[in-house]
């Protein structure tokens, strides 16, 4: 499949390509979780809700992997170093307890997906304790076991897990577009330049485009199987 998209038209194979859902978990997008203890005004992030809904029910359907991220850290913050933890004067620091559990530790309320983007069973899940999806996580030897070469990225923040993951993923040799309108930040300038720098210099990241793009090549794909992850 082609695709309309930033520098040059993005080029896909269903078969070898994951949809990549970075961090839409309550514990950023809801009040009285870890944005919101750094200060953000976390309301801005829910109006991509609708466009990666339509997105990933269209990927189900179309029988694409799917992977869901969450950034968590284990109960007794083992695997969060201080000069994560104790950054910044946050209202609340990483695993202390906020009115949706213990802000970003694994298993608390706050760190769930939020219920309109939640993982179907077979879907792959990852917690990864860093900003990237790829530190500390299995993601880049699951990828290749199930023959993806290609990453199709939604999710939250634009400037931090974002890009982060896709640099990571573009260094390991996935081909990997950002849809423009399925990733937020707290900062509009931040996400407008982050855009602007992956696809510059003839895509030294990777491409950006527009989630009607995507959904159009997808309409003309026939419903299939799922792809097994
Ligand atoms: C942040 C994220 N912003 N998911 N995490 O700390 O972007």
């Amino acid at each position: 499949m082609n695709i309309n998209a930033r520098p040059f038209a993005y080029h896909f194979e269903l078969a070898h390509t994951a949809l990549v859902i970075i961090d839409m978990q309550r514990d950023f997008i809801e009040p009285g979780g870890f944005g919101e203890t750094l200060g953000n005004n976390v309301g801005l992030l829910s109006a991509i809700v609708p466009a990666c809904q339509a997105v990933l029910q269209a990927w189900r359907q179309a029988g694409g992997v799917v992977v869901h991220t969450r950034e968590s850290h284990q109960p007794d913050l083992s695997d969060c170093p201080p000069a994560k933890r104790n950054r910044g004067q946050p209202l609340l620091r990483i695993g202390d307890h906020g009115p949706m559990g213990r802000i970003l530790v694994a298993g608390e309320p706050g760190n769930q997906i939020i219920e309109a983007l939640a993982p179907q069973p077979g879907e792959i899940v990852i917690d990864k304790p860093g900003k990237g999806a790829f530190y500390a996580t299995g993601l880049q030897e699951t990828l290749q076991q199930a023959g993806i070469s290609h990453l199709i990225f939604m999710g939250v923040t634009t400037e931090v897990c974002v890009q982060t993951s896709m640099r990571e993923a573009n260094d390991r040799g996935f081909e990997c577009l950002l849809l423009e309108d399925c990733t937020e930040s707290y900062f509009a300038h931040f996400k407008a330049a982050t855009l602007e720098m992956l696809c510059a210099q003839g895509g030294i990241v990777g491409w950006t485009g527009q989630s009607t793009a995507l959904l159009d090549a997808l309409q003309t794909q026939p419903p299939s199987d799922p792809v097994k992850p």
